[in-house]
């Protein structure tokens, strides 16, 4: 059934490199070292085709919330793909699945949000939140509120809308941009704020403000909306200072603009509440979710809706003409809905706020003792840990940026932990359900990596 399956390792990276195309990828770098290829997983761990054996310190791409391996799922699907495999929810149809996963989400999600509209995947989620937005505004009779305000280094996907919104610069150049999306600060304290010699909460604020700045210069009539994650992930996991979302609170309840938080990362469980809006007490009218949503198994998103949003959805006399063939698909639904009903049988939230992140917390503040390590900051089970070269100065930074923690991310993979690097940050985010065994290798792992990186880089000279 598996037609690479005996296939050698050389073989694979082979046929890879000759018919494959990977996503976010340098083509040539990648053809000369030739792909990892995993072939199976299971729990906290994967394996790759040499018989390594890795621990996932990504969840995946951050979205394997409970575990690999998990039966119940494939069975929830293998059982929807028999009963009804696809039908679309076009043309006034639906289906029992859909059906169901929509409630279930309306009552998950906080308060307010009890509409959904499902998509594919993260990045189609924000092209459906860009175009509710604007159909909103036009039908509440104020077409000219089109600006959508985001954050530099937000990443909300990958198609064009997606990527506008999203404030990476290297995507802005490739893609061209959409007009009327403008980008603020992000409250990433330990790159802007202490730079600027302030302490976090007063670059909290300061940052906050950069919104309040932002809506006053374009125009309150023609700002649409605010889009943010609660915690920036792929940016590099940027948590803000604790005075950031209060004051962003208090800026958007004085002015009429609508609140979108990309829940993509932060969702089900990652900070240890089920969403990071509930985390800071926020209040989003339109709530994009993917990844943990099916833990990965299927792929499938979704936007939550507010009562706000909604009234002018769905006023008299006019369609929205957007949607996908694919939204609502009935097997990820079923993979979405098994893997909620495991999140909430096992108590896997409420498990990562009482044990498994104080844990792995307690263990990630103490690298703040490693030479390499400028900062260790964390929330729930997503932390990053900012490598510099030199801790008695902390403005500097290794040159070119990003070279380092692409060293130290491949070092991690050569002791056996996956961890990813943004610039010379290293990421954690694993499963939601990694036992507290897990986390102790995890830690341990960690640290011989920077110990790994930091012998290299006294040997390159790079470091006292
Ligand atoms: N919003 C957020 C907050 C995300 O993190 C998306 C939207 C887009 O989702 P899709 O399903 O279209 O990929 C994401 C995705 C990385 C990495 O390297 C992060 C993401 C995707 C791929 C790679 O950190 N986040």
């Amino acid at each position: 059934m598996n037609l690479a399956a005996n296939l050698s390792t050389e073989d694979l990276q082979n046929l890879d490199t000759a018919h494959h195309l990977h996503p976010f990828t340098d083509y040539a770098a990648l053809a000369k070292e030739g792909s990892r290829v995993i072939t199976k997983a299971d729990g906290c761990y994967l394996w790759d085709s040499n018989g390594n054996r890795y621990l996932d310190g990504m969840a995946g791409l951050w979205c394997m919330q409970v575990g690999y391996g998990r039966h119940e799922i494939a069975d929830a699907v293998h059982r929807q793909m028999l009963e009804l495999p696809y039908y679309n929810t076009f043309f006034k149809t639906t289906h029992p699945p859909a059906v169901a996963l929509s409630q279930k989400l309306a009552e998950l999600t906080p308060e307010g949000l009890d509409h959904v509209f499902f998509a594919g995947s993260g990045s189609e989620a924000n092209d459906t939140v860009m175009r509710m937005v604007r159909y909103y505004w036009a039908r509440a009779g104020k077409p000219e509120k089109q600006v959508i305000i985001g954050r530099k280094f937000g990443y909300h996907g990958s198609t064009v809308a997606a990527a506008a919104m999203g404030g990476m610069g290297g995507m802005h150049e490739q893609a061209g941009m959409i007009p009327g999306v403008h980008h603020i600060t992000p409250p990433y304290w330990f790159d802007i704020g202490r730079a600027q010699g302030m302490s976090p909460e007063e670059f909290g604020r300061a940052a906050a403000h950069e919104l309040e700045k932002a809506i006053d210069e374009i125009g309150e009539d023609k700002v649409a909306a605010f889009i943010a994650e609660p915690i920036q992930g792929a940016g590099g996991v940027i948590i803000p200072p604790e005075s950031y979302w209060p004051e962003v609170k208090r800026i958007l309840a004085e002015r009429d603009i609508l609140f979108i938080a990309d829940e993509v990362i932060c969702g089900f469980g990652r900070t240890g509440e089920w969403f990071g809006s509930d985390y800071y007490g926020l209040k989003p009218d339109l709530m994009p979710m993917a990844k943990g949503m099916s833990s990965g198994y299927l792929p499938i998103s979704a936007v939550m809706v507010s009562g706000k949003v909604l009234e002018h959805l769905v006023g008299e006399g006019g369609e929205f003409y957007h949607g996908y063939t694919y939204s609502g698909h009935p097997a990820s639904c079923a993979a979405a809905l098994a893997n909620i009903e495991i999140l909430q049988r096992e108590k896997i939230v409420e498990r990562v706020k009482s044990v498994a992140a104080p844990a792995l917390q307690k263990a990630w503040f103490a690298l703040e003792d490693h030479p390499l390590v400028g900062e260790a900051r964390m929330v729930g089970l997503v932390g990053a840990l900012e490598l510099v070269p030199d801790k008695s100065d902390m403005s500097k930074r290794f040159a070119p940026v990003g070279e380092i923690g692409t060293l130290c991310r491949d070092i991690s993979f050569r002791n056996g932990l996956v961890m990813r690097a943004v610039r010379d940050a290293m990421i954690i985010s694993p499963p939601l359900v990694i036992s507290e065994d897990e986390i102790a290798e995890l830690a341990r792992l960690v640290r011989k990596t920077l110990d790994d990186t930091h012998a290299e880089l006294k040997s390159r000279g790079m470091v006292a």
